[in-house]
């Protein structure tokens, strides 16, 4: 799979002899090859002259002493790298108090005029913009300052912000994580950060490979850490620290606090912020899971319509699509038209029985969403730019409310004779906890 990394480590297993179709074996993902310079040594996570000069720029940020403006991604794999990064500069002299973090309102990124507002509002003498995706565009602040990305999504050419720096993981396989590669360049930094921010690099990394990563070559060992930090507190405080912002209240500097004062997993199973928002996403999940889907004119996509000012559309997503059988269902749809006023945000994940295509007949859902709309261009304006965004496996996208309504016009929806699912999703245990390789990819929608 050719995918900008998020994807769940690990290998289908067969989970019984007669599992004929769980044949494919995915190669343990620390296994995927590396690349390797001309000495044949292995490239990892990063080119070293990025991960040197990063180096470089933390190291005069904290001897500057001016104000520094951290914006980390909201989940579990970007807050990480955003505590790893603060760490780093206290322990090299920065006072807390010059250092602030940013994080954009619910359904907002960093790409957007309230982001920019927010940064001119702190004149900052450095910016780090972490985990949060890679888009060219102009300069995050008009004012002379340094700026560091480090990243792990994919990047077209060019693509950060003008005038920017940036490490990025996303070309050197096995990809890190946006922790493991902040984690990776700071280490070295301070005799003292080992013990600080270890634990950070395996609760981030967890949080976007899933928990069944193998900590072998060549990542980093971690036998220590996690005899220190059992991987079970690890895991649970992934969830935990992902639930804020899936929560109606989106109240990610909650996680991000949590996470910065922790000096282990321990206090994030203990926090009741972190406790009461993940017990929230969990009943939101389970009070819209059992809504009816709907098919399109030629079965090929189920429509799932729910209504939560919660996160909670890719998870349904993600369950409804390994639940609906059918040959020739391809894509299930959730669309939430409750999350943000006016507007239905949607995700797409590839039902369970088209997963294994290949070739022409494998399901693109950018390319399937875009394929609707194809002669009408018209109607495609006005889906606008958010729509079809993420990747071909899990897309999704935000759209105008009545705009919404003619897309689903256009794909027929209800015209079909069907009139019930086969199935309706079992239930989990803790479906909100994890990102997975289906719920990962997208990141606003
Ligand atoms: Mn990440």
């Amino acid at each position: 799979m050719a995918s900008p990394l998020k994807r769940k480590a690990g290998k289908l297993k067969a989970s019984s002899p007669k599992a004929k179709r769980s044949k494919i074996e995915i190669p343990e993902y620390h296994l995927t090859p590396s690349r390797r310079d001309e000495a044949g040594e292995i490239i990892w996570p990063a080119p070293k002259e990025q991960i040197e000069r990063a180096r470089d720029i933390i190291k005069e940020c904290a001897r500057a002493n001016k104000p520094t403006l951290i914006l980390p991604d909201k989940d579990a794999d970007g807050l990480s790298s955003g505590a790893i990064l603060h760490h780093t500069l206290t322990s090299r002299g920065l006072p807390s108090s010059l250092i602030s973090v940013y994080f954009p309102p619910k359904g907002t990124t960093v790409h957007d005029q309230v982001t920019r507002d927010a940064i001119s509002a702190k004149s900052p003498s450095f910016i780090f913009v972490l985990d949060q995706g890679s888009r060219k565009s102009g300069p995050l602040y008009d004012i002379p300052h340094t700026c560091l990305v480090i990243d792990h999504h994919f990047a077209e050419e060019g693509g950060f912000p003008e005038g920017a720096e940036y490490v990025t993981a996303h070309d050197c396989p096995p990809v890190a994580t946006s922790s493991l590669l902040t984690y990776h360049i700071c280490l070295p930094l301070h005799p003292d950060l080992d013990e600080k921010i270890s634990w950070l690099a395996a609760l981030g990394t967890h949080g976007d490979l899933g928990s069944t990563i193998k900590w072998q070559p060549p990542f980093p060992d971690m036998t220590a850490t996690f005899k220190q930090h059992p991987k079970k507190s690890i895991n649970d405080a992934v969830g935990l620290v992902n639930s804020p912002r899936r929560s109606a209240a989106y109240n990610v500097q909650d996680a991000w606090d949590a996470v910065l004062s922790a000096s282990s997993p321990e206090p994030l199973l203990k926090n009741k912020k972190l406790y009461d928002a993940n017990w929230e996403v969990r009943q939101e999940t389970e009070r819209c899971t059992h809504t009816p889907p709907k098919f399109s004119c030629d079965a090929t996509i189920a429509v799932l319509t729910i209504s939560s000012a919660a996160q909670v559309h890719p998870v349904i997503a993600t369950r409804w699509s390994g639940h609906l059988k059918s040959d020739k269902l391809e894509v299930v749809m959730c669309a939430n038209e409750g999350y943000l006023p006016g507007m239905v945000n949607f995700s797409c994940r590839i039902a369970k029985n088209a997963r294994a295509r290949e070739g022409d007949a494998k399901v693109d859902i950018i390319k399937k969403l875009e394929g609707i709309v194809a002669d009408d261009k018209e109607l495609r304006g006005r889906l606008g730019e958010s729509f079809a965004r993420g990747h071909k496996e899990a897309s999704g996208g935000i759209v105008k409310k009545e705009v919404w309504e003619e897309f689903k016009k256009a794909m027929g929806v209800g015209e079909n004779t069907r009139k019930k699912a086969e199935g309706s999703p079992k239930k989990e245990k803790k479906p909100v906890q994890k990102n997975t390789l289906a719920n990962y990819f997208v990141k606003a929608s």
